[in-house]
């Protein structure tokens, strides 16, 4: 790789719809902003009511029984899921480029988000022909058995902090049960994702299997959430949001519904704990992706004794923290995805200041060009302050100080999110009491954010319902049903 990764050129703008790219119904077109430097990249189709009513009923068409899709082996899905695995590992540089086009994050971890995407989707193609029931032994003359059948037309709505990522997260999953799928892109981030609908054609899935639409939520995403053809909803998102589509499901059909939401999760440091690891890791946990991450750790609880001392180590590495332009090899943190999310966080550092914190670096915006942030630590954060409740969002760290196990669970779990938590500590019976306490869909213990395609992700409380990744997604895609055989004789 050269020091400096070129930009790519966009190949695809329009919605996919049935296998082909066509534009908008209304013909309107909305821009799509470099976080970078401000400037416009192009414009894309903008779909909205009218669009998600075609892509659902696409889907709505390619999941009819006797469909190519209905009738095709188990096996071969796994197939075209292998292949379109295939295919994004050998675009992976070009992808990368893109999310770092529109997203702005720094190009390593972009080709990092991409290589990751393909092997969820590798994972997810190997469990298309291994996902079964049961016999079941009831009472009686009968011969029982369970199918798990997949659940139907899904629509996931997807944000804009991995674009790709979380689209194979979503779509692998449901294609692997065998749903068909409408996708509804973050308005910041529209352009991987359309040029991944590219590599499902290539793949050779049917028409239809996948549609994805680029739009705004309170109109395409709305329309999504409130149709009465779609089975399943799964969203990605703020928890604002996440009430809206479980309260749309109800109001319409009583579609599935599972939700990945916000967080504010803790990250407990004991003093017996290796002060240099858990100051890298607790860095890294935040200030990978500038914050924009929905498990970054965004409390750090530190014990008394060691306090000081890492307020000192943590600060001294955030300053050093290369900030820049996020083709640049040498650059750590690229800017934040748009002005509102720059002005949501500066915001926020704003109320930290007022309410008393000790701002220990950063605290402002980087630059006057891109929606870059200052790398900021707040120490003596207390728990009512806002920075410590509500989720930021961006490179802002909080250090609080903790005495005793018992009050820190207390506190770490005093939040209405359940996301993640960490926690370093040299002593296995801390680690299990805290992996045992707090209210949390992942613990990690004594590292860094580690998310792998094998392990289930989701929230406690209103960080979300359900999971997805592991084994347990394929139970949000799938309906169980029963049959149940009248036999002549037991
Ligand atoms: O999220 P929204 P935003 C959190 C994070 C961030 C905040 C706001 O704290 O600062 O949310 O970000 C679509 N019906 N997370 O405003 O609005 C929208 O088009 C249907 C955490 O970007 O929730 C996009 O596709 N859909 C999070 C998606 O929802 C609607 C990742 C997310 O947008 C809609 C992102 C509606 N009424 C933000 N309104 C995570 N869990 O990782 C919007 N959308």
């Amino acid at each position: 790789m050269t020091a400096k990764v070129d930009k790519p050129d966009v190949k695809y703008t329009q919605i996919f719809i049935n296998n082909e790219f066509v534009n908008s119904v209304s013909g309107k077109t909305f821009a799509v902003l470099n976080p970078t430097n401000e400037e416009k990249i192009c414009d894309v189709q903008e779909g909205d009511k009218a669009d998600i009513d075609l892509a659902v009923n696409a889907a709505k068409e390619a999941f009819k029984l006797g469909s190519p899709w209905r009738t095709m082996d188990a096996s071969a899905r796994g197939r075209l899921l292998y292949k379109l695995s295939d295919l994004v590992e050998r675009d992976a540089e070009y992808l990368g480029k893109m999310v770092t086009l529109e997203n702005g994050k720094q190009y390593m971890a972009a080709l990092g988000e991409v290589i990751g995407s393909s092997k969820v989707c590798r994972y997810f193609a190997g469990y298309a022909d291994k996902i079964h029931g049961k016999t079941i032994p009831i009472d009686g003359p009968f011969f029982c058995y369970t199918r798990h059948e997949p659940v139907g037309v899904c629509g996931q709505i997807i944000p804009w902090n991995s674009p790709v990522y979380l689209l194979f997260m979503k779509i692998g999953a449901a294609l692997c049960c065998g749903c068909t799928c409408v996708v509804k892109t973050a308005e910041q981030t529209p352009l991987s994702a359309i040029y991944c609908a590219s590599l499902i054609k290539e793949a050779g899935f049917p028409a239809g299997v996948v549609n994805i639409v680029s739009g705004y939520g309170p109109t395409a995403g709305r329309a999504l959430a409130e149709h009465m053809d779609v089975d399943k909803i799964a969203f990605t998102g703020s928890t604002e949001v996440g009430k809206i589509i479980q309260a749309a499901s109800a109001r319409s059909n009583l579609k599935r519904v599972t939700l990945e939401l916000g967080g504010k999760s803790p990250n407990i440091v004991f003093s017996d704990a290796d002060v240099e690891v858990s100051v890298e890791a607790s860095h890294q946990s935040l200030f990978r992706n500038v914050g924009q991450v929905c498990c970054a750790a965004t409390r750090t609880f530190v014990h008394e004794d060691i306090y000081d001392e890492f307020v000192r180590k943590s600060v001294a590495r955030a300053k050093k923290r290369v900030i820049g332009d996020p083709y640049d090899e040498k650059t750590e943190s690229g800017p934040q995805v748009s002005k509102v999310q720059l002005e949501r966080v500066l915001e926020l550092i704003e109320s930290g200041k007022k309410e008393g914190a000790v701002l220990q670096c950063g605290g402002g915006r980087h630059g006057d060009k891109g929606y870059f942030v200052e790398s900021t630590v707040f120490s003596n954060v207390e728990d009512n302050m806002r920075i410590a409740k509500e989720e930021i969002f961006g490179p802002v760290m909080q250090l609080m100080k903790f005495k005793t196990i018992d009050e820190v669970i207390e506190r770490a779990n005093a939040t209405t999110y359940g996301l993640g938590a960490y926690v370093f500590t040299k002593d296995i019976d801390k680690a299990l009491t805290i992996a045992n306490s707090i209210q949390a869909g992942t613990v990690w213990v004594n590292s860094g954010t580690v998310l792998q395609p094998q392990s289930p992700f989701g929230g406690f409380k209103m960080s979300g319902i359900g999971r997805e990744l592991g084994e347990s997604a394929l139970d949000e895609y799938t309906e169980i049903k029963t049959v149940t055989i009248k036999l002549p004789y037991k």
